[in-house]
């Protein structure tokens, strides 16, 4: 059984589960942990573009390079979503300040689907992977970046979606301290 947690703040449900980004049929959008260039790579990137296939990279190549903290949306071709949006997280001890950068990927996500008046998101813990920042402060700015997002109107629902039962357990823990 997958694990899974949410509560309600204020009209939207908050969410997190344990599972797979690509595996998110219910959701309007999923959110990439993306490179500047857009393209394939490893983690999140890799699984995003070997299931939406070969067209995602074709609508990424003139939206490319981004900066840390920016957001794009595209179609999402062969999953099950109506959209992904690319964000590019900070690598962690580099692109400074970093938790800055990360809120900045939070909340650009969060705007974009509300001009795209999605219902509902699921992000991965950007950054955490590849790019190494730690999931316990990753985890804080995450929730933080809900909790001052003041733009909610359409969506319902913002899922976080962790691999590994130890990641679910604390963004699970961090979700309950920050937004209930
Ligand atoms: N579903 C949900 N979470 C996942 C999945 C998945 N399928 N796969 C990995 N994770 P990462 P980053 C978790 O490295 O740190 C790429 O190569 C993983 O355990 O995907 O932002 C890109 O091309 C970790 O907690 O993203 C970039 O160059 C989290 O997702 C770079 O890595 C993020 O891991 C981006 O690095």
């Amino acid at each position: 059984m997958p694990m899974r947690n949410s509560l309600q703040f204020g009209s939207v449900k908050i969410e997190c589960l344990q599972g797979d980004i690509t595996n998110q049929p219910d959701m309007d959008a999923i959110v990439n942990a993306a490179n500047a260039q857009l393209m394939p790579g490893g983690g999140v990137a890799g699984a995003i573009h070997s299931k939406a296939g070969p067209g995602l990279a074709r609508e990424c190549k003139p939206l490319a390079p981004i900066r840390q903290g920016e957001a794009v949306i595209t179609g999402a071709h062969d999953l099950p979503n109506k959209h992904v949006i690319h964000c590019l997280g900070p690598v962690y001890g580099i692109d400074r300040p970093e938790d800055k950068l990360l809120a900045n990927c939070y909340r650009n996500a969060l705007s974009l689907a509300e001009a795209n008046a999605l219902q509902s998101i699921a992000f991965p813990a950007i950054s955490t992977g590849t790019f190494g920042y730690p999931l316990g402060p990753a985890a804080k700015v995450s929730f933080a970046s809900i909790r001052d997002f003041n733009a909610f109107r359409n969506l319902q629902h913002v899922r976080f979606v962790l691999w590994s039962e130890q990641d679910w357990e604390l963004f699970s823990r961090v979700m309950e301290e920050i937004l209930s």
